[in-house]
């Protein structure tokens, strides 16, 4: 590490991925959603947080917020000139901009994860998923990259393309620059997420949250998948679960948008990603709007839940 005048020269986000030696306009694509989140940080610390009277693909009631925050991406990507096809979790369907070109980048993104928690001031998100060409609907094992930046009392950014996983701090000039590089979950988990209702939970679920107490685990929920995810990556160890549900068996979160991305991140540092019975990474859509159960995080642990379930529901 380079000290310049006894203070460590910061490593910022775009010299990053070409020390990494990164594709140039992969490069260019991750910077272009850095970029972006600039302008949603202004959004979410000004912005009106009524209703855009609009709903979204899960038919849920779109805030004002999620609505700009979606405008800012696409428009950063449309304008990027490396952007295949791209869908949010905003928009209805697939967006084309050089929808044949197979030397370009196609996009999946949450532009705004959480955005109802912005009203009582907790942390939200931006999550990212990005293959190689013009293929959306394909398993999240062939995501080439994916990232998130987390708006909360610090903004962070996190990004793997497949050589581990890096955290990025922004500083006082709305600059990204490094924290961790090659994060890694290490031991068991001493935290646990329980989305959903428990009165809701199968058998199998509910063993498993039993065992989780019984070893002290720490029960840390804030209801915002990128928060959530961001502690157990940053405390190195942990577990996030928004299970099958007895009224929803595919539980709620979104695979292409929140699921493959997140997924793909924890399984770069170390930890697993499953539906209960297999990896998220392995799971093929066969339309934008999939939802599947999760457990993510600590490997062991996850092992841990499946097992239950295996005992519990076969
Ligand atoms: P919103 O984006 O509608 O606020 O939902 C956030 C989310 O998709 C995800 O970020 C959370 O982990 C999950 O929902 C929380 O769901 P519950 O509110 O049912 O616990």
């Amino acid at each position: 590490m380079t000290v310049v005048d006894s203070t460590p020269l910061q490593i910022d986000l775009r010299r990053h991925l070409r020390e990494c030696d990164e594709d140039r306009d992969l490069t260019r694509l991750i910077c272009e959603i850095a970029d972006a989140s600039k302008y949603i940080i202004h959004a979410i610390r000004t912005g009106e947080l009524g209703m855009a009277g609009t709903s979204n693909l899960y038919g849920e009631q779109q805030l004002a917020l999620d609505v700009l925050s979606d405008r800012i991406i696409i428009k950063r990507l449309r304008h990027s000139g490396v952007v295949a096809n791209l869908v949010s979790e905003e928009t209805s369907e697939i967006v084309p901009i050089d929808p044949e070109n197979d030397d370009k980048f196609s996009v999946a993104f949450d532009p705004l994860d959480g955005s109802s928690l912005v009203d009582v001031n907790l942390a939200v998100g931006t999550i990212v998923s990005i293959y190689k060409g013009r293929n959306l609907l394909q398993a999240g094992r062939n995501q080439v990259a994916a990232m998130y930046i987390l708006y909360g009392p610090r903004t962070t950014l996190v990004y793997s393309t497949g050589k581990g996983v890096h955290e990025f701090g922004m500083n006082s000039l709305m600059e990204y620059t490094l924290n961790y590089e090659n994060m890694r979950l290490a031991g068991p988990a001493r935290i646990y997420s329980p989305g959903g209702l428990r009165s809701k939970y199968t058998p199998g679920t509910e063993k498993f949250v039993r065992n989780l107490e019984v070893n002290g685990t720490k029960l840390r929920y804030s209801g915002g998948f990128v928060p959530d995810i961001n502690q157990v990556l940053i405390k190195r160890g942990g577990i996030f679960m928004y299970p099958h549900l007895a009224d929803a068996p595919n539980g709620k979160l979104r695979l292409l948008f929140e699921l493959n991305p997140m997924a793909y991140l924890i399984e770069q540092a170390g930890g697993a990603a499953s539906d209960g019975r297999r990896r998220i990474l392995d799971i093929e859509p066969d339309c934008v709007d999939l939802c599947a159960p999760v457990f993510i995080g600590t490997q062991e642990t996850v092992t841990m839940a499946e097992q239950c379930l295996r005992e519990e529901e076969g």
